[in-house]
């Protein structure tokens, strides 16, 4: 149990604590050509939380952060949360009708936006009801608008952390589910302390001298702990790259700033096996968002001599609650329990189901959002007492290694036998041809559901009814028969999430046609 006093700010956790430890002059960000020590950000973070406070941002009042990864995020996320204030952290890669509701559902009455993301507001100005304040950074906006640069400027660099308690609101996350609108995730002063405690110093083990570098961007569950909290709870560096995660992208900002820990997706890990990088001074890359699969694993430890800790997390959750570890890695599997949590695999009457056998995961931990804004029937159906109910398939093997099967909507049933679409999809993965695949259900003239396989190519392979035949057998070769998929799509490219999953409510669209 992490015992935290009776006043807690999460500002002052992560930032101010550095000073007190000795880290002043401790390079704490680095982007592009520019570096902070954990003194300049405690500075800006003070005068950032004193100019809120002067726009009349009380304590639980939203503030929203439309920020690409820079040296400004910390400072504005903390700003927000050392006045009691609770920073929304947005997606940038969403359209104006998206932030008209993220704005609207939360009522932020101001909005941190970088100059380069302007645009979004456009035509959506006139449409938001409570917000009061624009304030941009690296440029200008419109003449109400206020420049970031010259706001600060006037503000006191010293501040102190408002009186918040661990159970206060200190920053949401929207989450979208496969079905509804978004939903505002209330996370709590103490959910990052309590996700950097665990699975951050006890499966990742940063440690004060790593130099982490997030491929998710800051606004994801999964970047804000990478690229954020995980660092400064020990004092480390966190590296920031504001554009693209591309492949070449990666490569540059690992060995031009000296990444230990890299963070990303199996999509991007599959992608840079395909190009041609070093990974520097990289000890160990990080992988969540979907399951890694073996055949990447493999083919990116062959490569660089560098594994990839597989683990899978939730915005809900905050950040990883099932990881493999740095001394025990098992291909294929998403891990074990991360100390501090606890699992459950459980029937559709919530009852436990024995080790082996497929159902619902549930977890329990101290990082689990307290509820979803404005949407109570979504927070019961989810939030169940101490325990969040993930969605997720997964079964346990005996030595507690999880097994990711799917979410529980994915799942099929061929000839009344469970498919996971996850297996069928990394067998294909292993033949030379495939490049990526996504595998749904499709009816059969029976109306029978059987796997549906969307294929794309690697270079030097083209479609043919013979490749077809061959993919299929290729399968029914490794795994039981009623797995193999009766259908295979060839597709130019696959529907993606902007963090790279795969959209499979789209495959099963094409797969109803
Ligand atoms: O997608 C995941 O596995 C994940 C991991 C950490 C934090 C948030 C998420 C969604």
């Amino acid at each position: 149990e992490i015992k935290l006093p009776e006043h807690f700010n999460a500002a002052d956790y992560f930032v101010d604590r550095n000073i007190r430890e000795g880290r002043k002059d401790k390079v704490a960000v680095v982007c592009e050509d520019r570096q902070l020590t954990y003194g300049q950000i405690q500075e800006g973070v003070n005068r950032i939380g004193n100019g809120l406070r002067a726009l009349g941002v009380r304590m639980e009042e939203r503030v929203a952060l439309l920020l690409l990864d820079t040296e400004i995020y910390p400072q504005a996320f903390f700003g927000a949360i050392k006045i009691g204030a609770v920073p929304i952290n947005l997606n940038t890669l969403m359209r104006p009708k998206d932030y008209q509701y993220f704005l609207n559902d939360s009522r932020a009455r101001v909005l941190v936006i970088n100059s380069e993301l302007l645009e979004n507001l456009t035509d959506i100005r006139g449409n938001l009801k409570f917000l009061e304040h624009v304030i941009v950074v690296n440029g200008t906006g419109k003449t109400d608008d206020i420049d970031f640069t010259s706001w600060i400027a006037d503000q006191s660099p010293l501040l102190d952390a408002a009186p918040t308690t661990p159970d206060d609101a200190c920053f949401w996350l929207y989450s979208s589910g496969s079905t509804g609108q978004p939903k505002g995730t209330v996370h709590l002063q103490h959910d990052m302390v309590f996700a950097a405690e665990t699975y951050g110093k006890q499966v990742l083990q940063v440690q004060e001298d790593d130099r982490c570098f997030s491929a998710a961007k800051l606004f994801f569950a999964y970047g804000l702990g990478n690229g954020l909290y995980f660092p400064f709870s020990v004092g480390a560096t966190a590296i920031y790259h504001p554009g693209r995660p591309t492949p070449d992208a990666m490569y540059d900002v690992i060995n031009t700033h000296g990444a230990t820990i890299f963070f990303g997706v199996p999509t991007l890990f599959g992608a840079m096996l395909t190009n041609e990088g070093t990974l520097g001074p990289v000890k160990i890359c990080v992988s969540a968002g979907e399951a890694l699969p073996p055949e990447i694993f493999k083919r990116w430890k062959e490569r660089f001599g560098v594994p990839i800790m597989d683990g899978i997390g939730s915005t809900e959750v905050a950040h990883i609650f099932i990881s493999n570890r740095r001394d025990a890695m098992r291909p294929g599997s998403t891990g074990k329990i991360v100390p501090g949590y606890e699992a459950r695999i459980v029937d559709e009457n919530l009852a436990d189901l024995p080790k082996g056998e497929i159902g619902t995961l549930l977890i329990k931990g101290d990082s689990i959002a307290a509820y979803y804004w404005n949407k109570h029937e979504k927070t019961k159906s989810t939030m169940l007492g101490a325990w969040i109910n993930t969605d997720d398939k997964f079964f346990e093997d005996e030595e507690g290694f999880f097994f990711y099967v799917g979410r529980s909507n994915d799942m099929l049933k061929a000839g009344g036998i469970w498919v996971s679409p996850i297996e069928v999809e990394a067998c294909l993965m292993e033949h030379a041809a495939v490049l990526e695949c996504g595998v749904t259900g499709s009816p059969d003239k029976d109306q029978l559901i059987k796997p549906r396989a969307f294929v794309v190519l690697n270079k030097g392979f083209e479609p043919s009814p013979e490749l077809e035949k061959e993919l299929k057998e290729y399968v029914k070769s490794k795994l039981a028969h009623y797995k193999y998929p009766r259908w295979i799509d060839f597709m130019e490219e696959l529907p993606k999430t902007a963090t790279g999953k795969i959209k499979r409510f789209m495959l099963k669209e094409f797969a109803s046609k």
